[in-house]
């Protein structure tokens, strides 16, 4: 009873043209673009009037697209239309004149990759990371990876305490051993995945732990710096149990994206039970007096690193505001 609906359905509302096949954007390279057709990969090029569509328009790893087939054998396809994207993380880069890029999109889980040394932890980074997520209704865990390189449990256990505390699930790994691997795996149920985070955290490490058939590339993060050196040069999605998990370049810094001063706070999940309280509306929980949030990170229900990570970019908003009028 239930398939005969489905297919009347089906035949009445055609959602596309007949020629047109769904896809999902498996890698971009260039003006090239591999699509997930359901039976194979397809490249593609993005249609004229695409590519035309904004300036600052890219297709990305986890686009839902419409693409026409090749007509010849084993030529190129055609990307016809690229969908609404359900959700996304995007960062800014180009330093004064910041444009906003996205890095990948539509994702079931987004996993932050963290270590705890080489590179170092760094809590800023990590809540830059959050803030964009939540803009962009991405759903974030965080993947606190090298443990082995704990000096005391206390760093490990402060991290998680925090994040998971905040809402954020954090899973603990080190890819060397594969300690953890398996608890990260039991997440990937066929969807759509993605590691994101800084160079040489051990995202591809992890990849490769997870399917030890990918062996992508990886390598040592200088000793001077505690830096990666950006082994990973491009975004792609890659089959896992049935789904994809896409690994994505590092980068050393993050510029979150947002110019606007009222956003900020709601992209702090914890702050949203105070700010109603706040005697100023709108309240950018700075100097005003009577200001909830500021009343319970002095109670210690706000962590002060949280806190002082909104502040810092509250003031680099207005930063941008500033170059920008
Ligand atoms: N001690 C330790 N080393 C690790 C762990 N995971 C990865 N590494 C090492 O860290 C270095 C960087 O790992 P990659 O997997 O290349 O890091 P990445 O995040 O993919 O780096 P980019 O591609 O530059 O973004 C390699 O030398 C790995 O062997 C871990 O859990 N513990
Ligand atoms: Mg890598
Ligand atoms: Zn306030």
């Amino acid at each position: 009873m239930k398939n005969t609906t489905i297919v009347r359905f089906a035949v009445i509302l055609p959602t596309m043209s007949p020629n047109r096949v769904n896809g999902l954007v498996i890698r971009v390279t260039g003006h090239e673009v591999w699509v997930d057709v359901g039976d194979e990969v397809v490249p593609c090029l993005l249609r004229g009037r695409l590519r035309q569509k904004g300036r600052d328009f890219h297709i990305v790893a986890g686009d839902r697209v419409e693409v026409s087939p090749s007509e010849a054998e084993g030529g190129t396809g055609a990307i016809e239309e690229v969908k609404a994207r359900l959700s996304w993380l995007s960062r800014f880069t180009g330093g004064r004149a910041a444009v906003e890029r996205v890095i990948v999109a539509n994702v079931d889980i987004l996993f932050l990759v963290v270590s705890i040394r080489d590179p170092k932890l760094h809590y800023g980074f990590v809540d830059r990371v959050l803030v964009s997520a939540e803009r962009g209704h991405t759903n974030t865990w965080i993947c606190l990876n090298k443990t082995d390189l704990a000096r005391d449990p206390s760093e490990i256990d402060d991290f998680a305490t925090l994040y998971s505390g905040i809402g954020y699930p954090v899973v603990k790994t080190n890819a060397i051993s594969g300690d953890g691997v398996d608890e990260l795996k039991k997440q990937l149920q066929g969807g759509v995945y993605a590691f994101v985070g800084q160079s040489g955290v051990g995202k591809s490490s992890l990849l490769n732990e997870i399917d030890e058939t990918l062996q992508l590339k990886v390598s040592h993060v200088a000793n001077k710096t505690g830096r990666g050196r950006h082994t990973t040069s491009f975004s792609q999605l890659y089959p896992i149990n049935g789904g994809y998990m896409a690994d994505t370049p590092g980068m050393q810094t993050f510029g979150f994206p947002g110019t606007v001063r009222e956003e900020l706070s709601e992209c702090f999940p914890e702050f949203a039970e105070y700010v109603e309280h706040c005697r100023f509306r709108p309240c950018m929980h700075s100097h005003e007096p009577d200001c909830a949030v500021k009343e319970a990170v002095d109670a210690g229900k706000i962590h002060p690193s949280r806190y002082k990570s909104y502040q810092w970019m509250l003031s680099e908003i207005d930063e941008r505001l500033k170059r920008r009028y």
